[in-house]
């Protein structure tokens, strides 16, 4: 079994559960703990025993964003030649549905990582953030990017430009989180969803998950063709002959992902 230095991994049934586990910083993202999710991550997505994963943290601390102490001296050379947390991107070209279960803190880094995954159930204590700009930098994992396409380009503005946090309320009004549980639930909530997702095929999964990236990421006429293409794959599967058999015959479908 492989040793983990800054997350716990848990297979539950066909969930795969990450929790990330640098308490003592909050869950700050170093390159090691980028190095193992990301590892972790790719092994999940191409095990046939797996159909959903969850990335957690702590009640206090999703993740407190990248760490300042790993990056405070590094150079521009430095950075860009190594294209320093540039393995981060993976996560967003894998098939497996991944669920972000955030209590605490997600801020920077940890925002940009809950919002890379494809959604986020919170905690009533959650606090999002891009305090980039407080250190003199701004977001490098995304979050311009997929917080203006989450919440809209006032918000994002006001939040990448001041520093400010969002409590989780103003979260999920604006379209950042999708559902919101006591923060002492949230974690069982969210691999109950997972659950859900993981007993559906796991090949129409993928391709529903592809399909709502397209329009996240293309225009409405690309993003119809894209799923009409789409769509007409999943009748070259047996999932879709046994989804629909089981429904016509009043029983529960056995998917096969195949
Ligand atoms: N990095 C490193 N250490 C951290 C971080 C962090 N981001 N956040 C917290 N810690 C550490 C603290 O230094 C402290 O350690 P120690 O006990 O050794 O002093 C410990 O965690 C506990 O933190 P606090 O004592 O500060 O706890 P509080 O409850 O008082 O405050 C906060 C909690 C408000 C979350 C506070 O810790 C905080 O403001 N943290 C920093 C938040 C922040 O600015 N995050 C953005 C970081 S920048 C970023 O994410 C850029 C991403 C883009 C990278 C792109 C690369 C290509």
């Amino acid at each position: 079994m492989t040793e983990y230095q800054t997350i716990l991994v848990e297979r539950r049934g066909r969930v795969g559960i990450i929790t990330l586990n640098r308490p003592k910083a909050l869950n700050a993202l170093n390159s090691e703990l980028m190095n193992e999710v990301v590892g972790v991550v790719k092994e999940f997505d191409v095990d046939e025993a797996i159909g959903a994963i969850v990335i957690t943290g702590s009640e206090k601390a999703f993740a407190a964003g990248a760490d300042i102490k790993e990056m405070s001296t590094k150079t521009y050379a430095e950075v860009a030649n190594q294209q320093f947390f540039g393995a981060w991107d993976e996560l967003a070209r894998t098939r497996t549905p991944i669920v972000a279960a955030v209590t605490g803190y997600a801020l920077g880094g940890g925002c940009e990582l809950a919002m890379l995954c494809d959604f986020i159930i919170a905690g009533d204590n959650a606090v999002f953030g891009q305090p980039e700009i407080n250190l003199g930098v701004i977001p490098g994992i995304g979050g311009s990017q997929r917080l203006t396409r989450a919440v809209g380009k006032a918000k994002a503005m006001d939040m990448i430009l001041t520093g400010r946090n969002m409590k989780v309320d103003e979260a999920e009004r604006a379209g950042l989180v999708s559902r919101v549980f006591p923060k002492e639930e949230a974690l069982a909530k969210a691999i109950e969803i997972a659950e859900v997702i993981a007993s559906k095929s796991l090949i129409a999964s993928a391709l529903a998950k592809e399909a709502v990236n397209r329009a996240f990421e293309s225009g409405l006429t690309e993003g119809v063709r894209a799923e009409r293409g789409l769509f007409y794959s999943t009748f070259a599967t047996d999932d879709q002959t046994e989804g629909m058999a089981a429904f016509v015959e009043k029983r529960d479908p056995n998917f096969t992902h195949r």
